[in-house]
C-alpha cells in the first residue's frame, strides 16, 4: 500500500501505519504516544519480538520537517521488517521494534505545502515574537540549552522555553522512561552521512565511546554494503558540531540506554535536504543496514 519512488503526504504515512496493523495484527500494532502542537497523533508503531521479554530498539524519524527522507527511510525499514521478516535474520526477529516514523507532523506537513526548508516544530509564537517553532533536537532535558541552541524564537535552532516543553519531545521521554526492555535509540536525519554516537553536547564522549565507536563502524560497513554510500562514524559534537538537547545525548545520558546513535542519511551536499526520489531507495537500503546492524547487538545469542 505504500512505494518508495515518491515522497509521500502524512496522511499516506498513517495510512500505511494503520494498514499494516490491521493486515499483521499479531506481529504489528500503532499506538499514538501523544499529540503534536498542531493536533496531529504521534503514531508509534510496534513490531513484537519473538519473545516478550525480548530486547527493543527505539527508531523515530522526522524530527526535522525538511529531512524527508529519513520518514521516508523509516517507512521503508518498517516494510522489511514486516514483509521480509525472515530475510532479516534472527536478530530483526529477535528484538521488538518501536518506530516513530514522523515525530515532527506539524512541520513535515508545512515543509511539504508551505517552505520546503522547514525544519522547527509549528510551536505557535508566544509573547514578544512572530516566529513559530522550536528545533526539536534542542528541546530534549540532557545539558539543555547549552551550545549550539538558541533562546531565540526566530533561530533555526531555537530550544524552546524550556526542556520538554513541546508536546513531541515530551511524548517520547514518557514513552522511553515507561518502556522496559529498551536498549538502543536510532534517530534518522539527513543530511551528510555520518553515524553519530553521543555526546552531541559538547567535543567529549562517554566512558563506553569504543564500544560506540565498534558498533557505529559495523553500521557504517553493513550501509556501504547495501547501496555503496560511504558513511564517517564519530561522536557528535566532535565530529559535526556542538550541539545540545538532542534525542540522542538525552535517551543515553538521562535515560540510560546504552546504544544511541543519530543517523545522518544521504547525501553529501549535492542535493542537501531536497534528495531526489530515485535516491529514496538505496538510502533506506542504508538505514535497514544500520538498523538491522544494531539489532544484532541487541539480540541474545542462539
Ligand atoms: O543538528 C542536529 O540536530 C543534527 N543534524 S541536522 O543537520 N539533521 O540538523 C545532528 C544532531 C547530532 N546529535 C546531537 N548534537 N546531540
Ligand atoms: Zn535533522
Amino acid at each position: 500500500r505504500m512505494e518508495w519512488q515518491s515522497y509521500h503526504a502524512l496522511k499516506d504515512i498513517h495510512q500505511f501505519l494503520d494498514f499494516m496493523a490491521e493486515t499483521y495484527p499479531t506481529l504489528v500494532s500503532v499506538s499514538t504516544i501523544g499529540t503534536s502542537e498542531g493536533g496531529r497523533p504521534l503514531k508509534l508503531l510496534k513490531i513484537s519480538g519473538d519473545r516478550p521479554d525480548a530486547p527493543a530498539i527505539w527508531v523515530d524519524g522526522g524530527i526535522h520537517a525538511r529531512e524527508w527522507i529519513s520518514p521516508a527511510a523509516v517507512t521503508y525499514l518498517i516494510n522489511e521488517l514486516v514483509l521480509n521478516r525472515e530475510q532479516h535474520g534472527r536478530a530483526a526477529q529477535a528484538v521488538t521494534w518501536y518506530v516513530l516514523a514522523v515525530v515532527n507532523p506539524d512541520g513535515y506537513e508545512h515543509s511539504r505545502q508551505r517552505d520546503r526548508l522547514w525544519r522547527k516544530n509549528r510551536r505557535a509564537p508566544g509573547a514578544g515574537t512572530r516566529c513559530a517553532g522550536v528545533d526539536l533536537n534542542r528541546n530534549f532535558g540532557y545539558k539543555w540549552g547549552g551550545a549550539g541552541s538558541s533562546r531565540r524564537p526566530c533561530d533555526e535552532i531555537y530550544a524552546g522555553a524550556q526542556a520538554f516543553s513541546e508536546p513531541e519531545t515530551a511524548a517520547i521521554a514518557r514513552f522511553v522512561k515507561s518502556t522496559p526492555n529498551l536498549k538502543a535509540y536510532l534517530s534518522f536525519h539527513s543530511y551528510g552521512q555520518y553515524v553519530l554516537y553521543p555526546w552531541g553536547y559538547a567535543r567529549s564522549v562517554p566512558p563506553d565511546h569504543e564500544e560506540l565507536r565498534r558498533v557505529g563502524d559495523k553500521m557504517a560497513r553493513a550501509m556501504r554494503q547495501a547501496a555503496g554510500g560511504s558513511y564517517r562514524v564519530g561522536p557528535a559534537g566532535a565530529t559535526l558540531y556542538p550541539a545540545a538537547g538532542g534525542s540522542d545525548d538525552w535517551a543515553k545520558g538521562a535515560a540510560g540506554l546504552k546504544y544511541t546513535y543519530t543517523v545522518e542519511l544521504r547525501d553529501q551536499g549535492s542535493y542537501g535536504f531536497v534528495l531526489p526520489a530515485h535516491l529514496i531507495e538505496p538510502t533506506a537500503k542504508e538505514a535497514l543496514a544500520a538498523a538491522r546492524t544494531l539489532a544484532e547487538e541487541l539480540a541474545p545469542p542462539a
